[in-house]
């Protein structure tokens, strides 16, 4: 008889098991709202709580989440500054109750935006995660920093500056994880696991809690952050100002091409055929662009274009490789860093002029409407031209921005002593052959950290100790924060959290990340993707990989910025 008793009790659980229909009404999440105290200087509204069960909804996955099918509540909650006639709402994903696994996941957002919409939230929920998204006080989770961040023309809106800058998420994942210990009745006791996951902006946003707030996560996933923030947006006007000092706006179809013809020669420099670029420094050590002047090429014309068939340019190559050679002052001095051979140059797009019946400028408005707004404090979306700007001037915006947003959006801070001491982990991966953030941004950000933090330890010994809880992958031939169509056989992470929650959580190191290939002829097949400071190369006529250590190339992602007498992390 007493045999029978666990399996009783199990059969009572079981049967009373708590649905989401039962806990996802607005009287129980009311009941379970987090307290003021929380977080000092906030009041969660009592009234404005929407919440209802979600189930069966399909998402076809994304660029770090497979496609999948889930059941959550969907709960909104808003909350003030007390003191500022303000709301900021937040969108929070529950996972059923008995899906549960005790994880909370704060998400991101990209361009100017805070967060993605629902984009990401599935990404947590797939874990047992309850996923967390803000709209950052800015008027709806619609709406970018950039409508609201000047009061008048002249006047920045500081809160929202901060807001968008990090305190946003902080409110957030303080609020999300105070939340979920209440939904779910977990005890004090009992370990939350909280984590982070987003790429561009996002990424940016990741690492400014990083910087700041230690304890916050036990983990994040962070994707090609826009980091370096005056510096990364002032440098998507950098092509535009090559083309217009050197008077030539090469068509879309010469800078395709020379993209093509760039990853034709370096294709094989690692080792394997695969139409992938996964060593872009051996690309730049043994490729030059001259070599592809006076070669063909075609685009057939479109409603707004006419047919493209020409020859590469020596002015179109002098045009990409002053771009590659990164931005410069006027004498000569280093800037900024730049992209990897290889990538779109979508920061050089041109635009077709059909009277004058020829390409001409096309103002990045991501760099342009940095400098209106962030920087002219000017209600206007993008610079009217470029007319008396010039390398020098670029330099003086960034040194503008950076003290403007030093300590808000700048994020580069490089001591991370406190996340490493709360036992943190991050795992960093940005494209080899991204051509909106260059991936030597990252690297470079890597480096400030482990210069910073193992000052007296060799570069190997130091590259390991930072190894055991931050690592560095370049994903090879990915472009920004997806995988490449020009690129199309190389592989992509598809379940860094779930890598990262093994790391956290069982202590399985992730000596090299999983990627696998979305589409190409190699479609399906599983990568293995090298951690920073060592590089892949194919061998056996590519069939075998490795991560080597090459120190030549290592040197290609060096940069001395020289044109600032001050450290740029
Ligand atoms: C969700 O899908 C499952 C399996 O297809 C089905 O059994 C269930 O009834 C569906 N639930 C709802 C609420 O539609
Ligand atoms: C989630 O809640 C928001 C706010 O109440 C609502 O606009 C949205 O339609 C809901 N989504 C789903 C799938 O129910
Ligand atoms: C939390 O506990 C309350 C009171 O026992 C219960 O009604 C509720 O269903 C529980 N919630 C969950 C998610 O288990
Ligand atoms: C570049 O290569 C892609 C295939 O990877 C092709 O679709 C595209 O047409 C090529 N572009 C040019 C300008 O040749
Ligand atoms: C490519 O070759 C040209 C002509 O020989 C030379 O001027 C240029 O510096 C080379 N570029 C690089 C990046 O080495
Ligand atoms: C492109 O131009 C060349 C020479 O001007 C011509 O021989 C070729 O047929 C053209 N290609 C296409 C696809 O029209
Ligand atoms: C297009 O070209 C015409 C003729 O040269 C010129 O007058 C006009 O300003 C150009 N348009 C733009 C948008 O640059
Ligand atoms: C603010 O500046 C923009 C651009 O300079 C201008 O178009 C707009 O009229 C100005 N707004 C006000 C209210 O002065
Ligand atoms: C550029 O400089 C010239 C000479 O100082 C001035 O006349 C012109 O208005 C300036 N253009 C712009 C767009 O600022
Ligand atoms: C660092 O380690 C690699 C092997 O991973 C080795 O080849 C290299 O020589 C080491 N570098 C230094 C400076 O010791
Ligand atoms: C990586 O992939 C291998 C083989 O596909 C699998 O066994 C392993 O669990 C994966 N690791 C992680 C952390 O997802
Ligand atoms: C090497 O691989 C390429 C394609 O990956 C294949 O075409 C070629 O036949 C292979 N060569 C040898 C010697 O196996
Ligand atoms: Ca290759």
């Amino acid at each position: 008889m007493a045999a029978f008793l666990p399996l009783l009790a199990l059969w009572a659980t079981v049967a009373q098991a708590v649905t989401l229909d039962d806990v996802c009404t607005t009287e129980y999440v009311r009941s379970k709202l987090p307290s003021d105290t929380v977080y000092p200087g906030i009041t969660i509204s009592q009234s404005f709580i929407e919440a209802n069960p979600v189930y069966n909804l399909s998402t076809s996955g994304s660029a770090v989440y497979p496609a999948s099918t889930i059941d959550y509540c969907n709960v909104t909650l808003a909350y003030s500054h007390n003191a500022r006639d303000d709301t900021v709402r937040i969108r929070f994903w529950l996972p059923r109750p008995d899906s549960f696994e005790k994880r909370y996941l704060s998400t991101g957002g990209a361009e100017y935006y805070v967060n993605q919409g629902v984009q990401q939230l599935p990404g947590g929920v797939i874990y047992g995660a309850v996923s967390g998204s803000t709209d950052g006080g800015f008027g709806s989770f619609d709406t970018g920093v950039d409508e609201v961040l000047l009061l008048a023309n002249g006047t920045l809106d500081q809160q929202n500056v901060y807001m968008f800058g990090y305190q946003a998420h902080h409110e957030l994942s303080t609020i999300g994880k105070s939340f979920t210990r209440n939904f779910f009745n977990m005890t004090q006791d009992e370990k939350l696991y909280a984590y982070y996951q987003s790429c561009s902006e996002g990424g940016r946003e990741g690492w400014s809690q990083v910087q700041r707030f230690g304890d916050e996560w036990d983990g994040a996933v962070i994707g090609a952050p826009a980091i370096r923030y005056s510096f990364q947006m002032v440098f998507h006007l950098w092509s535009n100002l090559v083309e217009k000092t050197l008077n030539y706006y090469p068509p879309p179809c010469e800078l395709e091409s020379i993209a093509n013809y760039t990853i034709a020669a370096c294709d094989g420099l690692d080792g394997r055929l695969d139409g992938v670029v996964s060593r872009s420094d051996l690309c730049k050590l043994h490729f030059n662009l001259t070599s592809i002047i006076n070669q063909p090429y075609y685009c057939a014309a479109d409603s707004d274009t006419p047919v493209q068939n020409a020859t590469v340019s020596a002015k179109g190559v002098e045009v990409l490789e002053t771009i590659l050679g990164g931005m410069k002052d006027l004498q000569g001095n280093q800037v900024y860093l730049s992209y990897q051979p290889g990538t779109s140059f979508y920061d050089g797009q041109t635009e077709y002029n059909t009277t004058s019946e020829t390409w001409g400028l096309d103002i990045n408005s991501f760099g342009g409407e940095y400098v209106t707004r962030f920087l002219q404090l000017q209600d206007l979306d993008n610079l009217p031209s470029l007319d008396n700007v010039t390398y020098d001037t670029l330099k003086e915006w960034i040194r503008q921005g950076w003290q403007t947003y030093e300590d808000s959006i700048h994020t580069t801070w490089p001591d991370l002593t406190p996340f490493k001491e709360a036992g943190g982990k991050v795992l960093h991966y940005h494209g080899e052959q991204d051509g909106s953030i260059p991936t030597a941004s990252s690297v470079h950000y890597y480096d400030s950290v482990r210069k910073t933090m193992y000052p007296k330890l060799s570069y190997n010994a130091s590259a390991d100790a930072l190894g055991e809880w931050y690592r560095l992958f370049l994903i090879p031939g990915a472009s920004h924060c997806m995988h490449n169509d020009l690129q199309p056989n190389g592989p992509f992470p598809q379940k860094p959290l779930h890598t990262l929650i093994e790391w956290v959580e069982n202590g399985l190191v992730p000596v090299t990340l999983n990627g696998t290939v979305l589409g190409g002829d190699l479609e399906g097949e599983e990568q293995q993707i090298c951690a920073w400071p060592l590089r892949p190369m194919w061998y056996d006529n590519g069939t075998t990989m490795e991560c080597v250590y090459d120190q030549t190339s290592l040197d290609t992602w060096t940069w001395d910025f020289d044109a600032f007498d001050m450290p740029v992390y």
